[in-house]
């Protein structure tokens, strides 16, 4: 058992975690860096796998593989099961409505590709206005530009003030008939602004505007209802919430997803070929072409057990704690500045020191086997915006600790005595 539940019948007691036991739970944490314990900081950009899933993918190697969805031989069949498991097990996640509602890809990035390409194709004219954040990752800009190249439609852009949170009144101002989909960061990547979703939505919804949002960096960090939401398109990757690289998820509402046209041809999203015309599987397979990273798959299944186990609120409570304890540490490093200081936050602190280039203070820090990421983090546009070339970032995740974050702070004072 990683965790213990009190309940005790006259008095609330909250769940008592062991966050020590969890963390022995990652093996890769126990390991020195350039002859340093390990701090691993650069969960925004992946994070860790607990030893269960790589077992579990390990077994899937060496008892289970083979094709799925095309076998009549036992341990295809085994595989499907497994694989489609996982589908049942992303459902029940993000309470999406349906299985056919959900759709594998390789990643946020490839979901929304999904999304721009064939929504876009299908429903984009001239004129017609793709509305985004100036905090979106690459990933939720380019697809919707080269869509917009191709159908004459135009890309628009909700500001932000200099805390790093959208101005919602500008926002609202943006919204007109010829908005044609809102796409939104649900987390920013650089700055841990978590964003009015709701309220983005119910504008949305009041014009029949469908909404995506990106969710790569909110999945992972707190419980996420898309039916509450009531969000049209959702995207994440299994590798930021302890899954494997080369899978992700794209929640769909089933009437948009029968409406758009198939994204890849292949084998899988058929039903019946011939030279003269095709038609297509039914959801969610018209959107799953060619034989999928099927390891992969399965191993989020394991991940989101894992996370269900410990308990997404209790996820968002630890890092919340955590983001707490960094935050207060960091703001009393003198010529640190904090970038991205909205009241409503994930465990993302992105920061620079005065003087000094990100990378020079990232590649100190990697000395001291501290990992963080910098750069601009795919989202140049945030870093237009405060006029800097990129920062550095620590992004927490609910196995790191206050030593993990003491180490970060020793690590900077470091960096401040080698730069003088
Ligand atoms: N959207 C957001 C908000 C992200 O943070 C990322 C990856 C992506 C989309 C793309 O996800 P992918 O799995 O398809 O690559 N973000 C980061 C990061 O912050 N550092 O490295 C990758």
């Amino acid at each position: 058992m990683i965790y213990s539940k009190m309940n005790n019948t006259t008095t609330d007691i909250p769940t008592k975690i062991d966050w020590a036991a969890i963390r022995a739970q990652f093996p890769v944490l126990d390991q020195e860096i350039n002859g340093k314990k390990l701090v691993y900081l650069d969960n925004g950009a992946s994070s860790q796998m607990p030893k269960s899933v790589s077992d579990r993918i390990d077994a899937y190697h060496k008892h289970e593989h083979a094709n799925i969805h095309r076998g009549i031989h036992s341990l295809s069949q085994q595989a499907t099961d497994a694989y489609e498991a996982t589908r049942e097990k992303v459902k029940n996640f993000i309470n999406a409505g349906s299985l056919e509602e959900v759709i594998f890809t390789t990643g946020t990035t490839d979901s929304i590709n999904l999304v721009a390409s064939s929504y876009g194709r299908k429903n984009f004219k001239e004129g017609d206005e793709i509305l985004v954040s100036e905090m979106e990752h690459h990933a939720n800009i380019v697809p919707w530009q080269i869509i917009a190249e191709e159908t004459g439609a135009v890309l628009k852009v909700i500001p932000m003030n200099e805390a790093g949170e959208l101005l919602m009144d500008e926002f609202h101002n943006l919204l007109s008939d010829r908005t044609k989909m809102v796409a939104v960061v649900h987390v920013s990547n650089a700055l841990g602004t978590v964003n009015p979703v709701e309220e983005i939505i119910e504008a949305a919804r009041e014009r029949n505007i469908p909404v995506l949002l990106d969710g790569a960096q909110s999945v992972p960090h707190s419980k996420v209802d898309v039916q509450a939401l009531d969000v049209d398109f959702f995207t994440f990757s299994a590798h930021k919430m302890c899954g494997p690289t080369g899978f992700g998820v794209l929640y769909g509402k089933k009437n948009l997803l029968e409406d758009m046209p198939p994204y890849r041809g292949g084998g899988d999203m058929i039903d019946k070929v011939t030279f003269a015309k095709t038609t297509w599987n039914d959801l969610p397979h018209k959107f799953e072409a060619g034989t999928p990273p099927i390891s992969a798959g399965i191993g989020l299944g394991a991940a989101i057990d894992y996370l269900t186990d410990i308990g997404m609120e209790n996820i968002a409570e630890r890092e919340a704690e955590l983001l707490a304890y960094a935050t207060e540490k960091m703001s009393r490093i003198d010529g640190l500045r904090i970038v991205g200081t909205s009241d409503n936050k994930a465990s993302v602190i992105s920061f620079l020191l005065d003087g000094i280039h990100p990378t020079d203070a990232g590649t100190i820090l990697d000395q001291q086997g501290i990992a963080v990421r910098t750069g601009h983090h795919c989202a140049q546009p945030v870093m237009d915006h405060y006029g800097i070339p990129g920062t550095m970032r620590a992004s927490l995740s609910f196995y790191n600790n206050e030593e993990d974050i003491d180490r970060l702070g020793e690590g900077i004072e470091l960096v401040k005595e080698f730069f003088g």
